[in-house]
């Protein structure tokens, strides 16, 4: 495992206090909100790597606001990271993809001026089956004064107000990747140590790239504009050379864009006809799309929903979806030039 920058070995929290140089009037709150947000990391890791041996999965029987099942292990995530942060004194409100409405900081505790959306463990369907899934945060600063409680407005800030965003992913290895917009930068979890290692400083995604990623599954319910484009990510049509993609899908979003972001390539999760619920997609603007599409932006790469910039849509309620194509910057842009032509201007 790499664990050093030309040889010397910087831990999570050196490189959070480093990159705070960078924000004369920091206050330290952000820092120490992501190193929080580390150590989350190395909880949940605790426990997804016991998964087989304990009685930690399984359903609970309940359902999570989208209708979907929730998973002992979700809970788990969820609770350690409102847990760990609700008495801080550095977060004015918080949002998770486990609760329908925002989580407000307990009456007993200050609150303070940023605000933390989460997805605790998405992918967690496949845990079971021993695949990678991650954790997603994002942080804004708050909207509303401080010392007040935080409000629905504080949360539904467009992604270009991020002021940090990352992921840890359970793999083979459990890694932290987060950017403040100071280029990306992951970290592998030594467990000998206990410790978050640099081992990827500036991540920056490939030029070239290789991998497409998409439930082709879905292709009966695509409009003609994805069913084009996909089929240039294919073929390369109109290209002077092959693209020369292979096709890569997990199903677990964090394990799917790491793998893309590393090796460079394209994740798309767009529209589709087949629940009339969910015309957006599946994948949520908040904790899952903006986040990752800040990163993708600071390692050189782009996200859009085929129609306008991740980073740029306002959102109108917490747990809204969005059809997403992140990576890769040019072929977003293909995307982009597909749905505009196929689709027309606002199908
Ligand atoms: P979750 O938030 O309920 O875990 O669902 C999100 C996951 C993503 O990790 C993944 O990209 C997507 O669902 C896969 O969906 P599908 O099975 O429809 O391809
Ligand atoms: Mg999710």
């Amino acid at each position: 495992m790499p664990s050093s920058n030309s040889g010397q070995i910087t831990t999570i929290e050196r490189h959070i206090l480093d990159q705070q140089h960078h924000y004369p009037d920091a206050s330290g709150a952000l820092t120490n909100l992501l190193y929080d947000l580390a150590l989350c990391g190395k909880i949940i890791a605790s426990k997804v790597i016991q998964a087989g041996l304990m009685d930690v999965l399984g359903k609970t029987g309940l359902q999570n606001v989208q209708g979907e099942e929730v998973q002992k292990l979700d809970e788990f995530a969820d609770e350690t990271i409102f847990k760990l942060n609700d008495h801080t004194g550095r977060l004015a409100v918080m949002g998770s993809e486990e609760h329908d409405e925002i989580i407000p900081i307990p009456k007993k505790y200050k609150t303070g001026k940023y605000v933390l959306l989460y997805d605790p463990l998405d992918g967690s369907s496949n845990i079971d089956v021993n695949v990678s899934v991650g954790s997603i945060f994002a942080i804004f600063k708050r909207k509303s004064p401080e010392g007040t409680p935080g409000t629905l407005e504080d949360v539904l800030q467009p992604g270009r107000d991020l002021v940090a965003a990352g992921y840890i992913i359970y793999g083979s290895s459990t890694m932290l990747v987060y950017s403040t917009g100071q280029g990306v930068h992951g970290f592998t979890l030594n467990r000998m140590l206990g410790e978050f290692l640099l081992s990827h400083p500036n991540i920056r995604t490939p030029e070239k790239p290789k991998y497409y990623s998409v439930n082709q599954a879905y292709e009966p319910y695509w409009s003609p504009g994805v069913l084009r484009y996909v089929r240039y990510l294919q073929t390369g049509e109109g290209e002077p050379e092959k693209l020369g993609l292979s096709l890569r899908y997990i199903g677990s979003l964090v394990a799917d864009f790491h793998r893309n972001l590393l090796n460079g390539g394209l994740f798309c999760y767009p529209a589709d006809r087949k629940d009339p619920k969910k015309p957006g997609g599946k994948l949520r603007l908040l904790y899952e799309a903006a986040p990752l599409a800040f990163l993708a932006e600071q390692a050189g790469g782009a996200a859009t929903d085929g129609r306008q910039r991740i980073l740029d849509i306002a959102p109108a309620s917490l747990h809204q979806r969005v059809p997403l194509y992140i990576g890769d910057k040019k072929l977003c842009e293909k995307a982009e030039q597909y749905i505009q032509k196929y689709d027309g201007a606002g199908a």
